[in-house]
């Protein structure tokens, strides 16, 4: 990839500059001919080399989002605005399940006792304490008595708290 190219891209806000390196990589990759655009066909040969195979009807819906002026190509700009939507999605939610987690870890030490997840499962009668028996020992596979962070994200459980 050029420099000039490099140097007129418009990062979008909340991107990371990791995130950035990774994503132009990626871009530079898929434009096997160096022309500094993706064509379809560059697009449809990756994705088959990667073994995703999509569905003609994925290409397109991909596409149709990528390609914002319409021109047939994805530019490098084109590329980076639609990878960092994924980026920046993700490390949102990244940052609103620790919030969870914390909220919940009411004494702080990085794991949620059975009494701290009673305590915000109850609220609101939201479930029984039978209930909440249960669920906690769902989410504590290994029956440490306490749910750490990797339990909480492996089980989603933001999404029923929040
Ligand atoms: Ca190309
Ligand atoms: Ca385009
Ligand atoms: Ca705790």
């Amino acid at each position: 990839m050029s420099r000039r190219a490099r140097k007129e891209l418009v990062v979008p806000e909340g991107l990371s500059e990791p995130d950035l390196k990774e994503i132009l990589s990626a871009f530079d990759a898929l434009d096997v001919n160096k022309d500094g655009s993706i064509s379809k066909k560059e697009m449809k040969d990756a994705a088959r080399m990667t073994g995703m195979n999509p569905t003609d009807k994925e290409v397109e819906e991909w596409w149709k989002a990528a390609d914002a002026n319409g021109d047939g190509n994805v530019s490098l700009q084109e590329y980076v605005n639609i990878m960092a939507d994924n980026y920046v999605t993700i490390d949102l939610e990244q940052e609103r399940m620790e919030t969870a987690f914390k909220v919940i870890d009411k004494n702080g030490d990085g794991q949620i006792s059975l009494q701290e997840f009673r305590a915000v499962m109850t609220f609101n009668n939201m479930f029984s304490k039978d209930e909440v028996d249960k669920l906690f020992k769902e989410v504590d596979t290994k029956g440490k008595g306490y749910i750490d962070y990797n339990d909480f994200i492996k089980n989603r459980m933001y999404e029923v708290l929040f």
